[in-house]
C-alpha cells in the first residue's frame, strides 16, 4: 500500500452539537457552543471534529430528517456562526466533516412538498412511490422506528417509502436528476471549505429491484429489509460517481456508515484505489449480543463475550490490511457509552477500563473516531423512568414491543433501554460540577447524568492521571508512530476469553498491546520482557507477566528483535 494520505494519522472527534455546550440558556446545544470549546478539543489533540446534522430540520430523529440542504437548523445558529466555526477550526488545525443525510429528506423539504403533489409533477421520481396491493403496503419490510415502511399519502392515492420515520422519506437515487443535486449540495458545503463527510447509511441508497417482500417477516421492527437495501447492486456505480463528480475535486476525506456491510463490502468501497470512500463505519462489533427473539431486534441487555469482539474487530483488521481503511469506534450517537458497554462503570474500575478500551482501539490499523465525553469516561445514563427518554426509536420501540405486540413487560424494557437506547450517549456533555453539568444555564433538553459530579472535565483537566489525559497521549502516540498507523495486524490467542492481545509490524519495528478485559488479575507472557520501551500503560508500574484488573500496556520493539 504505502500511499499516504492525511486521514490515515488523523483522529477525529465527533461532536453532537444538540448535547454538546449550550451558548444561549435554551437547554440545546449549539454552534456558539461549538466554538466556546474549540480550545478543549486542540487540547485533546484531535485532528477533526465530525459534527451530526446542523441543517434546518423538524428534528423528528434530532437533525437526521433534513428540510433543507443550504441552511443551518436556527437552534443551533446561522450561516454566519457556522462559517466563524470552520475558520476558528481551521486556525487551529482542526478539520471539519459533515453529516451528509442522503438516503432520505424530511418530508418538509420542497423536493418532497413538490413530490407528493401530483404523479406528474418534476420532483415526483425524486422519492420512491409505489401502488397499494390489495388495499395495503406494497410490501412487507418494517421501519426502523415501528411499523411499516410505507406511508399511504391521500393526495395521489400511492405510498412512499421511508426506511425510518414517516417524516423521512427514502429518496430515489435511480432518479440521475436527483444525483445531481445531491452532488451540488455536497459542492456547496465544500466550496465554503468544510473539509468531508460522514455519510449517513449510505449503503442504504441502492434499492433491490422490484422492491420485493423481505424474507423475514418475523423482524419486522428494525428494518427486515436490510439484508435487502444494504450493499444493493448500483451501491458501487454511485459512490463511483460521487467520487469523481464530487470527492475526487476535493482533499477532503470520506466516510460511509455502514450497517451489516460485511468486510469483503467494505474492501470494494475504501479499496484504496477503488475511488469511491476512504473508510467505512462498520457494525459488526456493535450488534454482537444475539438476542434469543429476533422479533426483539437490537434490544437485549446481553453482555457480549470477549472472544466474539476480537473475532470481530480483528476479522476487519485482517481484511482491510493493505487493501482499504478501516474506521475504528467503540461508540457514538447511536450506541450505548463505551465503558459501561465493553469495560466497567463501576466507581472501581471505571477509569482503569475506559483507559484500556481506549489503547485497545487506538492501537488497531484505522482513523480511530472519540465520541464527546468518551475521553472523560463518561457512563450511559442510567435512566429509570420512561419520561426521561427522548430518542424515537427508543420511544418506538417501548410503544411497539410493549404496548402493542406485548412482546416484553414494562421491566424488562426498561432494563433493554438503559442497556442500549440511544439516549445513553446523548445525554449532555459533563464539562463540571454544577447543576446542569455547566452545559446549560437553562433547562437542558435532556437530563444531565447525576455522575457529573464526579465525571466531568474540568476535574479531569486538573487530575494527570485522568482519562483525558490518556486520551491525549494515545492520540499523540499516533500522530508521531508509523508502526501505529501503517503496521499489519496480528491478533494473538483468539481463543482467550479474558485478555485482548495482538501485535502490530511495520519495517521490521513491532507493537505489542495487551489489555485484560476482566476485573480480576491474570498472567500472560508474550514475550514482554524483551520490548525495548513501555509506549503507554494505565498502571504506574509493571509487573511483568500480570496483568492487574483491566490493566493496559503497549511495548515497542526496535527492529531486528
Ligand atoms: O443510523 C443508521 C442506523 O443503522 C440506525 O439503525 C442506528 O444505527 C440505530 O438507530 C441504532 O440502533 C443513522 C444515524 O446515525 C441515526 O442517528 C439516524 O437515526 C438514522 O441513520 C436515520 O438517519
Ligand atoms: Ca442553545
Amino acid at each position: 500500500m504505502e500511499k499516504q494520505n492525511w486521514w490515515q494519522r488523523a483522529v477525529v472527534y465527533q461532536v453532537y452539537p444538540r448535547s454538546f455546550q449550550d451558548s444561549n440558556g435554551d437547554g440545546i446545544g449549539d454552534l456558539g457552543g461549538v466554538i466556546k470549546r474549540l480550545p478543549y478539543i486542540k487540547k485533546l489533540g484531535a485532528d477533526v471534529i465530525w459534527l451530526n446534522p446542523i441543517y434546518k430540520s423538524p428534528d423528528k430523529d434530532n437533525g437526521y430528517d433534513i428540510s433543507d440542504y443550504r441552511d443551518i437548523q436556527p437552534k443551533f445558529g446561522d450561516m454566519q456562526t457556522f462559517d466563524t466555526l470552520v475558520a476558528k477550526a481551521h486556525e487551529s488545525g482542526i478539520k471539519i466533516l459533515m453529516d451528509l443525510v442522503v438516503n432520505h429528506t424530511s418530508d418538509q423539504h420542497e423536493w418532497f412538498k413538490e413530490s407528493r403533489k401530483s404523479k406528474d409533477n418534476p420532483y415526483r421520481d425524486f422519492y420512491i412511490w409505489r401502488d397499494g396491493k390489495k388495499g395495503k403496503a406494497p410490501n412487507n419490510w418494517g421501519s426502523y422506528f415501528g411499523g411499516s415502511t410505507w406511508k399511504y399519502d391521500e393526495q395521489t392515492g400511492q405510498y412512499y417509502l421511508h426506511l425510518f420515520a414517516e417524516g423521512q422519506p427514502d429518496l430515489n437515487w435511480e432518479n440521475p436528476r436527483m444525483r445531481e443535486q445531491v452532488w451540488e449540495l455536497m459542492r456547496f458545503w465544500l466550496d465554503k471549505g468544510v473539509d468531508g463527510f460522514r455519510m449517513d447509511v449510505i449503503n442504504f441508497i441502492s434499492k433491490p429491484e422490484g422492491l420485493p417482500d423481505a424474507p423475514n417477516p418475523e423482524h419486522a421492527l428494525y428494518g427486515n429489509a436490510e439484508p435487502l437495501v444494504a450493499d444493493g447492486a448500483k451501491l458501487n456505480d454511485y459512490l463511483k460517481e460521487m467520487h469523481d463528480k464530487v470527492l475526487a475535486r476535493y482533499n477532503v476525506m470520506s466516510v460511509g456508515e455502514m450497517p451489516s456491510s460485511k468486510p469483503e463490502d467494505a474492501v470494494q468501497y475504501t479499496g484504496l484505489d477503488a475511488g469511491e470512500l476512504n473508510m467505512v463505519f462498520q457494525f459488526d462489533h456493535v450488534t454482537l449480543a444475539a438476542n434469543p427473539d429476533p422479533r426483539l431486534g437490537k434490544w437485549n441487555d446481553q453482555p457480549v463475550k470477549l472472544t466474539d469482539l476480537k473475532a470481530s474487530l480483528s476479522r476487519w483488521q485482517y481484511a482491510l490490511d493493505g487493501k482499504g481503511w478501516n474506521s475504528l469506534y467503540w461508540n457514538n450517537h447511536d450506541q450505548p457509552r463505551a465503558v459501561s458497554r465493553f469495560g466497567n462503570d463501576t466507581p472501581e474500575y471505571r477509569v482503569r477500563s475506559a483507559k484500556m478500551l481506549g489503547t485497545t482501539l487506538h492501537m488497531m490499523q484505522g482513523t480511530p473516531y472519540i465520541y464527546q465525553g468518551e475521553e472523560l469516561g463518561m457512563t450511559n445514563s442510567h435512566f429509570t423512568d420512561l419520561s426521561q427518554y427522548e430518542d424515537i426509536e427508543s420511544l418506538a420501540a417501548y410503544h411497539q414491543l410493549v404496548d402493542q405486540e406485548r412482546l416484553v413487560d414494562h421491566d424488562t424494557m426498561m432494563r433493554y433501554l438503559a442497556t442500549k437506547s440511544r439516549d445513553n450517549a446523548r445525554t449532555p456533555m459533563q464539562w463540571d460540577r454544577s447543576q446542569n453539568a455547566g452545559f446549560t444555564d437553562g433547562e437542558p433538553w435532556l437530563s444531565v447524568n447525576a455522575n457529573h459530579e464526579k465525571i466531568n472535565a474540568q476535574d479531569e483537566l486538573k487530575d494527570t492521571d485522568s482519562v483525558f489525559y490518556y486520551y491525549q497521549k494515545l492520540i499523540q502516540l499516533r500522530h508521531h508512530s508509523d508502526l501505529i498507523v501503517y503496521g499489519d495486524y496480528q491478533e494473538l490467542d483468539p481463543d482467550d476469553n479474558e485478555v485482548f492481545a495482538y501485535q502490530r509490524h511495520y519495517k521490521g519495528e513491532k507493537l505489542l498491546v495487551i489489555s485484560n478485559f476482566t476485573d480480576h488479575e491474570l498472567s500472560r507472557d508474550y514475550g514482554q520482557a524483551a520490548a525495548q520501551k513501555k509506549l503507554i500503560g494505565n498502571y504506574d508500574d509493571d509487573l511483568g507477566v500480570t496483568l492487574r484488573p483491566y490493566e493496559t500496556k503497549v511495548y515497542q520493539f526496535d527492529a531486528g528483535r
